[in-house]
């Protein structure tokens, strides 16, 4: 008999679905559902509400329950066995929060079949709209909050990451500060990750230590609300927040309203949910500590699993709790696909394989050329005014060029993550230009170390439901390890590993000295 778990991710853009069935180990069922286009009347743009400030960026909460909704009913229409689903749990965008006031409870408990969610919680939101991730506007905050806890190490060491826009604890801060009034009538305060898991539970769910870590409110080490924190923030903040928990963990049954209207299992269990990058850790098969996954997109991302807590003193790198326990890392390199491809369109080369073909008309290490792709100001390291910097390298020689962007992205990644100390076994690359060998070989060769390609397009939903089911078996006692749990669901491209190349290691193993003090130097010319 099939043993089905349904995960859920409501990131920026949409809502997707994906159903295993842990007997078959196997996906039986996925289904994505864009925001701008099934529910056009929010008036988002890609999930987005738009705003005259450029650095406000907020979306309907109301938007996101309507879409829970519109995917059960799409799964009902599908013929998914939704019946036989024994357990949900969920990924949402993190740092977005969402404010209830004392109506929430009744209204959660009490849903209504015969009407739809958005009718059942009219009248329960504190505040209108959600604050989301892109949102850039609480600078101000965040180096008040910073300046409350001690600077950026402190800050960092306790809460997993020093301050920034989008973490929620700057933007309650904002709202406290600006709209006091709706702020004292908040009775709850949720991510988007624990609103939709209170949905589905009926009642206020608990934020877990994956997407709680994402506030600058949480004792990284601990796993509780830190007191400090709260007081840095916003007056009464304690008794506005849920109960910290481990994603996965059961909540209840599911809400009688998604029994009684789509055919849920009375005994499912809603659990839980995550952040989308906790959840995506999971989903890509990332459970042992020294596991690491590069994301090659418009932006690169560094996701590594570590077992003890080690945080960035730089506050570059972000350190959250891993759904697997123990903890994971996100470095987030702004300039990636988006230096890559301006340089490829700055030497009009026509495709990647033509780059790919000039990058070997060079030696590595590119005889100590190096570049600094700043196109856009960077994250990693902080850099507030974009520019290219270049040190031995002649902008005339294209080859040198091509290949100096790939070694640069590497080494910064090296160079950042080496806070973690966590050698990685071997690295999974995913995202959009990880079918470009001539990166990934020249990543094996920086990082010293096996890369294999990994390609799962919904990694987040795939990880929430592999949540739902080690949360159901843990209320089943029946504590599964994460290793068995995800063999076979995250495998990679089979014949798509890349080995380094030890001589050339070697080389990289010196340059990145060198590239260390580059940047040293480039930062102190910016920051004068
Ligand atoms: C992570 C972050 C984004 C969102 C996207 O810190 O801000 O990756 O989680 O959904």
């Amino acid at each position: 008999m099939a043993k089905l778990f349904l995960g859920l991710d409501s990131s920026t853009q949409s809502l997707s679905a994906v159903v295993i069935d842990l007997v078959a180990r196997k996906v039986v069922y996925e289904h994505s559902l864009n925001f701008d286009r099934a529910l056009p009347h929010y008036g988002t743009r890609n999930g987005v509400l738009p705003n005259r400030d450029p650095l406000v960026k907020h979306s309907p909460p109301l938007m996101w329950a309507e879409a829970l909704d519109l995917m059960f009913a799409q799964m009902k229409k599908d013929g998914v066995a939704l019946g036989e689903i024994l357990a949900v749990s969920g990924s949402g965008q993190q740092h977005g929060s969402i404010y209830l006031n004392e109506k929430a409870d009744a209204a959660l408990a009490n849903l209504d079949p015969q009407k739809p969610l958005v009718e059942n919680l009219r009248g329960v939101f504190s505040r209108k709209t959600s604050p989301i991730w892109m949102d850039s506007s609480t600078s101000k905050e965040c180096a008040e909050i910073r300046k409350k806890l001690g600077g950026i190490k402190f800050t960092a060491s306790r809460t997993g990451s020093d301050t920034f826009e989008r973490f929620t604890g700057p933007q309650i801060r904002k709202f406290s500060k600006t709209e006091p009034k709706p702020y004292a009538a908040t009775a709850h305060i949720a991510l988007v990750s624990s609103f939709m898991a209170s949905l589905l539970a009926g009642k206020i769910a608990p934020i877990d230590f994956g997407d709680g870590a994402g506030m600058n409110l949480m004792d990284i080490r601990r796993k509780n609300w830190n007191h400090d924190a709260m007081k840095a923030t916003a007056p009464g903040l304690m008794n506005k927040l849920p109960l910290l928990a481990a994603s996965g963990q059961a909540v209840g049954p599911v809400s009688p309203y998604f029994v009684q209207k789509f055919g849920l299992n009375p005994e499912a269990l809603a659990t839980v949910w995550t952040g989308d990058n906790p959840a995506s850790v999971i989903g890509l098969g990332l459970v042992k500590p020294g596991q690491v996954a590069i994301s090659l997109g418009t932006s690169d991302t560094f996701f590594g699993t570590m077992e003890k807590c080690q945080t960035d003193e730089n506050g570059e790198g972000h350190v959250f709790g891993s759904p697997a326990g123990g903890y994971m890392t996100l470095i987030c390199f702004k300039n990636g696909s988006l230096a890559r491809e301006k340089i490829r369109e700055f030497y009009k080369i026509p495709d990647w394989k033509a780059f790919g073909g000039l990058v070997a008309q060079t030696p590595p290490g590119n005889n100590g050329g190096i570049l600094l792709p700043w196109f856009e100001a960077e994250i990693v390291p902080r850099v507030n005014k974009p520019g290219i910097h270049r040190f031995d390298l002649d902008q005339n020689v294209v080859a040198a060029n091509c290949r100096a962007i790939f070694e640069a992205q590497m080494m910064s990644m090296r160079l950042h993550s080496q806070w973690m100390q966590v050698s990685p076994e071997q690295i999974y690359a995913t995202g959009g230009a990880s079918n470009d060998l001539a990166l990934l070989q020249v990543m094996a060769n920086v990082m010293n170390c096996r890369v294999l390609r990994i390609e799962i397009s919904k990694s987040a939903a795939l990880g929430a439901a592999l949540m739902a089911a080690h949360g159901w078996l843990a209320a089943a006692g029946k504590e599964t390890k994460w290793e068995k749990l995800t063999a076979g669901f995250c495998r990679p491209v089979p014949n798509s590993e890349i080995r380094p190349d030890k001589k050339v290691a070697k080389i990289y193993g010196q340059l990145i000295e060198k590239f260390a003090a580059c940047e040293g130097d480039a930062l102190d010319t910016i920051n004068g």
